[in-house]
């Protein structure tokens, strides 16, 4: 069975799932369902969220275990995303636990503030949710000006499951906003460098992706 995604292109958890098997040279279907019907809640996600995936042997839900295992079950094709020594698969597991409980909050924040009103998004939750957001990529800065990828000289599943929220970001935003990311050069050179993978590349050129192509 090919593999199947149910998801979305502008959802930026479906899209790290994607990446993931994009990196493992391995391709997929992505495909829509009303997440809240019966048969989705039954048979792919109890939560009725997206994305879920399936291929011969698994139905999984939540983007970081399955992930993790796409990067297990091909662990011989494509990139090794599961860091290349012990401290480095620690330190990939440090920064997803990062970008589920500190990353995530100020970015969804802000990017749900200026989807929701493009042309005028509310200072009132905007601005606040910057101000938390550039906190936590004070931290990011900090990391990458000491190391090339967040788990160290590998690339991980820690840098693949951020790719799709920094392009989202850079689509959504206006000058002033990407300077949250331009002031901060390491940050900005590990991003150009994480969107300029073949496999990312290959993602964002796919016809699902209209809503943030470039
Ligand atoms: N922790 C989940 C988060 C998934 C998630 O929040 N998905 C959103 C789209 S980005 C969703 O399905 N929202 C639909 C809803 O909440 O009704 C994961 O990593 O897969």
């Amino acid at each position: 069975m090919t593999i199947k995604i149910y998801g979305s292109f502008r959802s930026p958890f479906s899209m790290a799932v994607a990446l993931a098997v994009y990196e493992k040279d391995q391709e997929f279907d992505l495909l829509m369902m009303d997440v809240k019907s019966p048969e989705y809640l039954n048979n792919f996600n109890p939560f009725g969220k997206i994305p879920s995936y399936q291929d011969d042997d698994i139905t999984l839900f939540e983007s970081k275990a399955i992930m993790r295992y796409v990067a297990t079950k091909f662990a011989d094709q494509g990139t090794p995303l599961l860091g290349s020594t012990i401290v480095e698969q620690a330190l990939c597991n440090q920064w997803l636990e990062v970008h589920s409980h500190s990353f995530i909050p100020p970015m969804v924040e802000t990017g749900l503030a200026i989807i929701r009103n493009p042309q005028q998004p509310d200072n009132s939750v905007l601005k606040p949710a910057l101000e938390k957001l550039s906190n936590v990529l004070d931290i990011y800065e900090a990391r990458l000006s000491a190391s090339k990828y967040l788990a160290g000289d590998s690339y991980t599943l820690a840098d693949v499951t951020h790719t799709a929220f920094f392009y989202i970001f850079n689509a959504i935003t206006d000058d002033e906003m990407k300077k949250t990311i331009t002031s901060r050069p390491h940050l900005h050179a590990w991003i150009q460098d994480i969107i300029s993978r073949p496999a990312w590349k290959k993602l964002a050129e796919r016809p699902e992706n209209t809503r943030y192509k470039h």
